[in-house]
């Protein structure tokens, strides 16, 4: 159930009130298809196909001379697969989406029509690199979005697909239609349907953007070498692009687990902190290391996470499971602090990569969250690394199972020293609030005192199980250290037995020194 939910959710990204209308959407293509295929092959480009010797891609040879050169590549690999396209027709059949959806197309060459915005163009890879939303967005100036993008060999079994823009600001106008065809050798193109009116899913990401996207699921595969994505309507300027999407669903091959064995166990009535904790700002559980490391790494088993993150009255609730550093002066006090990790947000109902600084180095807050939302079929090691050079930390997420980085990211964490001399490490899991309306007491009155608001999401089902962490490690001097007691300078829980919530709202479990362990955040 949650995996369906989230597989939607990521469909939606970008979509945060609006999200009953995505799930909508996915699971009735009917509702947004308003061109199924209907007549076979449509082939608007058969004169020119007729060429054989020449093989490029029409569409894209045409309206975006600045490409012909990929498109040249690409029309040579087209003739080496429609032998085998043309040897054993695909047959369709039902979509089966109770797998884990792959995409095909992260990665893969395209080509645009219109000419590339002067400060915002395209690089040719960003509508490809798995990352959805950012700041700004991609710009091609055209009154008809046309791209093609190249598989890069003959794939069958796709069955979803998503445009992702957004308008509404610097007179950029957004089409309200994509429509997607498919094509075996870049010539005769096929339509699989379209998407417009209730099908858009539209959601602003501040006060002047708007995000749009528009998927597609197909109630039957189709297979294709060549994917083609038209935009029209609304009398669009610019197609200002983010991301072009196709997926297929694979059978989900099981993720090695492992296997806890702790018995240690304590929970907020029951734990009592040393002293003042860092991480007091909400529910967190937290291990503090010695000083003297200059890299940690822990093993987050996402794929057993379960999320239930929004309450009533819009309360919506988001998790983290990070590593951080502390950087101390000479003398010990306090200068710079860095948290890095993953962090499911309640807006999109994924988990991503982030990192924030008290000081970027400017003096002010530093924050990032990735674009990326990572597989919640996978398991992840999260590592942050301070060891490269002074005033840096890199931020890095592998896959576990196949020891396949999936997101990473560099920031400057000034203050901090490379030999991990001054610093002071962590590991912490935690949730926080999403929204303004979830700052709010149990009587509805805004509140800043979060175990407040713990009370007024009690009984609304808000919670983060089964948070399992394992594998914590520290480095430092060029040495593997597993995170033991010994590394430990202190544990914190918020809230501990000397604040008072209602009941049990944080449980640590299964606990093995301070290697692994496993939290259950619940609001009850
Ligand atoms: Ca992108």
């Amino acid at each position: 159930m949650k995996r369906i939910l989230i597989l939607i959710l990521i469909a939606s990204l970008l979509l945060a009130a609006c999200g009953g209308n995505g799930a909508q959407n996915e699971s009735n293509p009917e509702s947004n298809a308003e061109s199924k295929p209907e007549s076979g092959t449509e082939s608007e480009d058969a004169s020119r196909g007729a060429d054989e010797s020449s093989r490029l891609a029409p569409e894209s040879r045409e309206e975006s001379a600045g490409e012909s050169k990929e498109t040249s590549e690409t029309s040579e690999d087209a003739s080496e697969t429609e032998s085998e396209e043309s040897a054993e027709p695909y047959l369709r059949k039902p979509a089966d989406r109770n797998g884990r959806r792959i995409s095909v197309s992260e990665g893969c060459r395209y080509t645009a029509s219109g000419s590339k915005h002067g400060q915002y163009g395209d690089d040719g890879k960003r509508l490809t690199d798995g990352v959805i939303g950012g700041e700004v967005g991609w710009g091609w100036e055209t009154g008809a979005g046309r791209f093609v993008l190249d598989l890069g060999a003959y794939t069958e079994d796709i069955t979803d697909f998503n445009i992702y823009l957004r308008g509404g600001n610097w007179g950029i106008i957004a089409p309200n239609k994509a429509e997607y065809f498919i094509s075996a050798d870049g010539r005769k193109w096929e339509s699989v349907g379209a998407v417009s009116g209730d099908g858009v899913i539209s959601n602003p990401s501040d006060e002047t953007w708007v995000e749009y996207s528009f998927p597609l699921a197909l109630e039957e595969t189709v297979a294709a070498r060549y994917v083609r994505f038209d935009l029209s309507g609304n009398g669009m300027n610019y197609a200002w692009m983010h991301e072009i999407c196709v997926w297929k669903y694979v059978e989900a091959a099981p993720v090695a687990m492992h296997a806890f064995k702790g018995t240690e166990a304590f929970d907020n009535l029951s734990f009592t902190n040393p002293g003042q904790m860092g991480d007091a700002d909400g529910p967190a559980y937290c291990v503090y290391s010695q000083k003297g490391y200059n890299k940690a790494e822990m093993n987050f088993e996402l794929s057993a996470a379960e999320a239930s993150v929004a309450g009533k009255r819009g309360a919506l609730m988001n998790g983290y499971v990070f590593l951080g550093a502390t950087a101390f002066n000479e003398e010990g006090y306090w200068v710079n602090s860095c948290d890095a990790g993953l962090t499911y947000t309640g807006e999109n109902g994924g988990w991503r990569l982030f990192w924030n600084t008290a000081d970027d180095g400017t003096g002010n807050r530093g924050w990032f969250s990735g674009g990326k939302t990572l597989d919640d079929t996978r398991n992840y090691r999260i590592t942050l690394d301070c060891s490269k050079k002074d005033g840096w930390a890199v931020v890095t997420v592998t896959d576990i199972d196949d020891e396949r980085v999936v997101d990473s990211a560099e920031f400057r964490f000034p203050g901090s020293k490379a030999d991990g001399g001054n610093l002071e490490m962590l590991t912490d899991i935690a949730v926080d609030w999403a929204s303004e309306d979830t700052w709010v007491d149990s009587h509805g009155e805004p509140t800043e005192d979060w175990t407040e608001v713990v009370f007024a999401c009690a009984g609304q089902n808000m919670y983060f199980k089964n948070l399992r962490i394992y594998g914590c490690a520290l480095y430092g001097g060029g040495l593997r250290f597993d995170w033991e007691p010994a590394c430990t300078d202190r544990r914190g829980l918020t809230p501990d037995s000397g604040t008072e919530v209602y009941g049990k709202v944080i449980t640590v479990h299964s606990v093995t020194g301070d290697t692994e362990y496993i939290v259950d955040i619940d609001l009850g």
